[in-house]
């Protein structure tokens, strides 16, 4: 058996993720939470344990519990929550996983083997300080624009560093077997759009607001600006991406922090294409709110993920209209009985 740790399982990558884990059965999956799972990850998981990664007890009770061979660290307040509560952020996003990450070097090193440490970082991790030089600065690679304007991005990219420490350097005047630290992996994932869930506190919510909404028959009053750019992917694009990342030979990673993404639309796009699919209401741009359109404004219009391509075969199954076409429409309308 493989066991698998994920810490915020009940969030939206969680849903999926459990979902796709739960086809092999030799994956035995602990989902954790501070909250209840929704139903159906409950079932589909191994065993659910609630956790809080801001208590090093409860963590550690958890550790105590299962030796795992992988860990995919999802739990963090995301970049717009982040900014009505940054102290919770600065908690939950910086101690929990710095409790996470303790508690798994440890784990490795006591019983011997190098712990896989997947984290799914994001855009967030990314600080463009302008539209002008947004438009320049294109398609980004992993080693540009490293300084975020928001909590959520800052801790991004402090616990993508504590990773890499916790993986190459912990202890670096000790003589501990350094090939039993953990083999940490990283994504930079773009926004992402679901079909089983709705998004909440975070800034690339409104992909996935104007799809729903339309597929509701609401209209949706855009709190970004009609041409705002930045790159989204299929939720399980990137769940299958975390996957392969996780199963990925360690020699061909050339890199520990790999974006990926898959496509790049303005937001008039995703609504046109919302509106295609379930046509009926209206998207409007009246409403647009100053600070939300200043963080994607921040985040770069599109990702470099040729290392990911090179080094691992990432790719992503679903372009923009297959997104929409063939994996969010029959799921959706499934969803709300259309
Ligand atoms: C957010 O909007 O905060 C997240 C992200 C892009 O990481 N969806």
């Amino acid at each position: 058996m493989t066991t698998i740790l994920i810490t915020g399982a009940g969030g939206e990558v969680g849903y999926t993720l459990i979902h796709e884990l739960a086809k092999n059965k030799d994956n035995y999956v602990v989902a954790t939470s501070l909250h209840d799972l929704p139903p159906e990850s409950e079932k589909e998981s191994s065993e659910f344990i609630q956790m809080d990664i801001t208590d090093k007890d409860s963590v550690t009770s958890v550790f105590a519990k299962h030796e795992f061979d992988t860990i995919f660290h999802l739990a963090s307040i995301l970049s717009t929550g982040g900014e009505k509560t940054p102290e919770l952020a600065l908690d939950v996003n910086t101690i929990g996983s710095i409790n996470i990450l303790e508690a798994a070097t440890k784990q490795g090193l006591e019983i011997k083997k190098s712990i896989k440490f997947i984290f799914p970082s994001s855009i967030a991790a990314y600080g463009i300080p302008n539209l002008e030089e947004k438009k320049k600065a294109g398609k980004v690679t992993e080693k540009e624009y490293g300084h975020p304007i928001t909590m959520y991005g800052m801790t991004k990219i402090f616990t993508e560093n504590l990773g890499i420490y916790f993986s190459e350097n912990y202890q670096m005047l000790s003589d501990i077997d350094r090939d039993n630290l953990i083999d940490f992996r990283c994504v930079r994932f773009p926004g992402l759009l679901s079909p089983d869930t709705l998004p909440s506190g975070g800034t690339s919510d409104y992909g996935s607001e104007m799809v729903h909404s339309a597929a509701q028959k609401r209209d949706y009053a855009s709190f970004v600006r009609a041409d705002s750019k930045i790159p989204f992917m299929a939720m399980i694009d990137a769940v299958m991406g975390i996957i392969k990342l996780s199963e990925a030979d360690k020699k061909s990673l050339s890199q520990k922090v790999y974006n990926i993404r898959g496509f790049s639309p303005r937001a008039s796009e995703i609504a046109d294409e919302a509106h295609k699919l379930f046509p009926g209401t209206k998207i409007t741009y009246d409403n647009i709110n100053e600070i939300r359109q200043g963080i994607v404004d921040s985040w770069p219009e599109d990702l470099d993920d040729s290392p990911a391509q090179k080094d691992w075969g990432f790719k992503a199954k679903y372009d923009f209209e297959r997104t929409f076409e063939k994996y969010l429409l029959p799921k959706i309308k499934e969803r709300y009985g259309i």
